[in-house]
Order: structure tokens, then sequence, then C-alpha cells
């Protein structure tokens, strides 16, 4: 049985954003088109993850200093602003469950979050869901959609990244990300494969 994690599609990530993606609102109606049009049966559970941040120790470039993009962050998703919110062209009726992650530490993966109002982890509510195989999409493709994907690998789910449905940060990491995906086992596939298998 399979899940689609679909990782922050939350405004900060998106044009207008703190630290938004070129494609990021894009990226949010073509998540939600594809959950319509998918084949009913395809998904056990459609799980969201967002990034959550209370004060995430140096997640945040310090007040005066110059983010580098890599480890430190303009300020973005603290909890109670609009930034952290999902994206408005993201339907969130479709998603089942959400899971919130960095609170006090910065946190790429949405492995290490918990389910929202509880301490549950995502692997364990996989599990317990039965699910065996994962969908990975959403934003970034080099910082969070990566280290979900490669947190699924090694939590031991067959996954896979469907690329069309992914922005980067930055376009050339984007694909260096996706052949970092491959190189653990991540199979690298495309929406329209999953609506139209045999196309
Ligand atoms: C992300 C950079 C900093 C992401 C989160 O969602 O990919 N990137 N925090």
């Amino acid at each position: 049985m399979r899940a689609l994690i679909v990782v922050d599609i939350q405004n900060d990530f998106c044009p207008g954003g703190a630290l938004g993606t070129a494609r990021g609102a894009g990226v949010a109606a073509a998540v939600s088109a594809y959950l319509r049009s998918v084949p009913a049966g395809t998904y056990t559970a459609v799980v969201g993850t967002r990034d959550h941040h209370i004060d995430p120790e140096g997640h945040f470039a310090p007040a005066g200093t110059e983010p580098d993009f890599e480890e430190t962050w303009p300020v973005h998703c603290v909890v109670g602003t609009h930034g952290a919110e999902a994206h408005p062209d993201l339907d969130t009726s479709l998603i089942d469950a959400w899971f919130l992650k960095g609170e006090y530490t910065a946190a790429y993966s949405g492995f290490e979050g918990h389910l929202e109002g509880s301490e549950e982890t995502l692997a364990g509510w996989l599990r317990a869901c039965g699910v065996t195989d994962v969908d990975v999409c959403g934003i970034a493709t080099d910082f969070c959609v990566r280290a979900t994907a490669l947190d699924a690998v090694a939590e031991e789910f067959g996954v896979r990244a469907l690329t069309d449905l992914c922005a980067e940060v930055t376009p050339g990491p984007g694909a260096v990300a996706f052949n970092q995906m491959a190189y653990v086992g991540v199979e690298l596939a495309e929406s329209k494969d999953v609506l139209a298998p045999n196309a």
C-alpha cells in the first residue's frame, strides 16, 4: 500500500514568501490537480508536512547577517504567521494527516516531524496504516524533498519521487538532488506515469 507525502507546500516557500521557489505556487496547483485525477485506491493515505518553526536555533541566520542558503536561511515558516500556512492552491481537504517539524531545531525531513497534536512519528503512522511504499513531492527538491525521500529509503519504504510535482530552491541543485535520490534507490517518475501507467 502506498502513501503520498506532500512536502512543505507553504506560503514562505512559494513566490512572495521568505524563501520563495520560482515554481512553488505552480506545484501547489499541480499537486491538487493530480490528487483530484489520480485513480481511486492509488494512495492509502495522503500526508502533508509543514515546516513549523518556533525558535530553530541556528537554522535562521542571526539578525544582521546574510543567510548562506545551505545551513542558514531567512526567517521562514514561523508558527502562527501567514508564511507557515499551506499555500492556498494546495487543496488541504485532500490531505489526510499533517506532520509538523522543526519547532526548536532545523528539520528538513518529514520523518523528523510528528503528527499534528500528537507525538506520533511519520514512519510509525505510515506503518500503522499498512503503507509499504511512498511517493514524495513538494518543496524544496534540493532540501526537504530530498531529505524526506532519503529518510523514507532509510526507513525501508519503497520510494518514488514525482519530479514534475517538485520545486527547487536553485535550478541546478534540483537536478543534482534527484540524482542523489536515484543513487540510493529512489525511483524517479512523473505524475503522468501514475495517472496513465500504460500510456
Ligand atoms: C526548506 C530550506 C530551509 C525546505 C526548509 O522546505 O526545503 N529549505 N528550510
